[in-house]
């Protein structure tokens, strides 16, 4: 339960304007701020809401298991953060974390130098705690965070950092008290795969703009970054075999914007970026279709050696890469080799979807021929599920992009596949694109999948969505958010935000814990911590935000 105080009027009306001051950061996203405009911290909304301490298990995505017990724990300015060799990063992340806002100096030392402190352990004896599960154990005389794994560390101080007031958040020294609740905390996901995909192809996206979004997701314990890197409106990954790949080819975006693309380097950088934040990136070439870039770059592509213009319109379905060339498959394995050599990850996308100007044949020829490619070079294909209409190869995921109106006989050959061994990963285009408007009166954002208000995106099952697929066959869930008509972070922050939290919590936490009524609570507690991390979101009236109508 929340507990809440009383708030003096006059108090409580300045609040109302702060919240209102807040309410404005979507406003102006819609307003297009000037591109690239620096995300400003929101004012304190909601803040005064915020209980001292916070019951424990009252984060995102839920827990597994909370058990509250006995007195929180208080970070004080002798707080250290005890660690041991495999446990230093993930100290050393959470010391950044905390302390620009408590002003403490939380020094990350030896374990037994910390006896009082934050305890970080990895103990590879904890097998039941997974690849990425940790138990948080929080008493007046310490904390101890355990895992068998770091990456289980990691998603533990995700649940530590929330259980801490929102503004722990800020990047200046804030009052306090840093208060933990007493208790244990024991964790697991429910999916392996937990997944956000940005298209930096319709509208590109720098570096430090990509970091920022793999921060918001790091917050919501999902682990996997797709990066739909190429399109018809730009490629954006170089590859030095074809090098007027990026130089012509994503010199422009949506609306004929400059575009950009990522050296070799700075995609690096990203995936180490990532990897930090313990999330696996998974780069997508799409073809054979949205290839419109490539096709204009280099003519010997296109079937009738013309290159086409560059396209900054937002229609789909209009190229193909030209299958029966030979060429062809020149540019595809270079394309295939460069890229595998940039990725540490299991998994190379190679897209598949709407090849509406490939004929059928064409299709299945070119994908038994290029999923053989991405074996070749280590990796383990992932396609839209129209990947299906050939056959996935061995081991291969394939992402269900479908839709409640999707004809049953197409989510027939998707749950066909599922029962012969290809896992999926669901991303249903009316639940959890993150690009669909909201309402009708969203100012960003598509809508030929309908609207997609925050419950809808939340309340379905991922083990029973799909007809007639197992539900081990479901590796997970992933967000994607296509930029067609998003060009700055404000952009991508009101989109995704509060719908990518619902979607991360249906990745990690039980089946049994999906309750739309609890759920909106707790996401209405973190609008104090949106407005902390300068994140604008939308307030839909479905969730009960702090001061927003429920009498305070
Ligand atoms: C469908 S779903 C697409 C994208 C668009 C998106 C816009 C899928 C695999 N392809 O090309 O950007 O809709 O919502």
């Amino acid at each position: 339960m929340r507990q809440r105080r009383r708030i003096p009027r006059l108090i409580g009306s300045l609040l109302l304007l702060a919240v209102a001051a807040a309410a404005g950061g979507e406003a102006s996203a819609a307003g297009k701020p000037a591109r690239k405009a620096a995300p400003a911290p929101g004012p304190a909304a909601g803040a005064a809401a915020e209980p001292e301490v916070r019951p424990l298990g009252r984060i995102i995505p839920v827990p597994a298991s909370v058990t509250p017990e006995g007195e929180p724990y208080t970070l004080t300015r002798t707080t250290r953060i005890g660690v041991d060799q495999k446990s230093r990063e993930v100290g050393r992340y959470l010391a950044g974390l905390l302390r620009p806002s408590t002003g403490f100096p939380l020094p990350v030392v030896d374990e037994r130098a910390a006896q009082s402190g934050i305890r970080l352990r990895v103990s590879p004896g904890e097998t039941a705690l997974g690849a990425e599960g940790y138990r948080l154990r929080s008493e007046p005389g310490g904390i101890t965070l355990t895992a068998r794994e770091p990456a289980g560390l990691f998603r533990g101080v995700q649940t530590l950092r929330q259980q801490l007031p929102a503004a722990v958040e800020r990047r200046t020294v804030q009052p306090g008290p840093w208060k933990i609740a007493g208790g244990t905390v024991t964790d697991t996901p429910r999916y392996a795969y937990r997944g956000a995909m940005l298209d930096v192809s319709r509208h590109f996206f720098t570096v430090d703009e990509v970091k920022r979004y793999i921060d918001q997701l790091a917050l919501y314990k999902i682990n996997t970054l797709h990066l739909h890197l190429t399109d018809d409106q730009g490629w954006r990954i170089a590859v030095d075999s074809w090098p007027r790949l990026t130089t012509y080819g994503g010199s422009t975006e949506v609306g004929g914007g400059p575009g950009g693309y990522y050296t070799k380097e700075e995609y690096q950088e990203i995936v180490r970026y990532a990897a930090s934040r313990h999330q696996e990136v998974i780069p997508e070439i799409d073809m054979p279709g949205h290839t419109n870039a490539a096709l204009a770059s280099y003519a010997e592509l296109n079937c009738d050696g013309v290159a086409p213009p560059l396209y900054t319109g937002i229609k789909v379905g209009f190229s193909s890469l030209c299958v029966p060339k030979p060429v062809t498959y020149d540019f595809v394995d270079d394309v295939i080799r460069e890229i595998a050599a940039l990725t540490p990850g299991r998994y190379l996308h190679i897209g598949g979807d709407e090849a509406h100007s490939t004929s059928h044949a064409d299709y299945v020829a070119f994908m038994e021929r290029v999923q053989p490619v991405v074996a070749k070079y280590g990796k383990t294909v992932v396609g839209w599920h129209q990947l299906t209409g050939a056959t996935p190869a061995e081991g291969a995921l394939v992402q269900y992009w479908g839709l409640d109106r999707t004809p049953a006989a197409e989510k027939e050959r998707v749950a066909a596949a599922a029962r012969n061994g290809t896992g999926l990963i669901l991303s249903p285009a009316d639940r959890v694109y993150l690009d669909m408007k909201y309402t009708k009166d969203t100012p960003l954002g598509l809508a030929w999948a309908g609207y997609v208000e925050v419950r809808r995106s939340y309340d379905w099952d991922p083990a029973t969505y799909l007809p007639g697929a197992p539900a081990a066959a479901v590796r997970g869930v992933e967000a994607p958010l296509w930029t067609e008509t998003l060009e700055t972070p404000a952009h991508l922050d009101v989109m995704a935000f509060p719908r990518l939290p619902g979607v991360a919590e249906l990745g990690w936490s039980p089946a049994a814990s999906h309750d739309w009524e609890t759920y909106k609570v707790r996401l209405a507690e973190q609008a104090p911590r949106f407005d902390a991390l300068g994140i604008g979101y939308h307030r839909s009236p479905q969730v009960p935000w702090p001061t927003g109508g429920s009498g305070e």
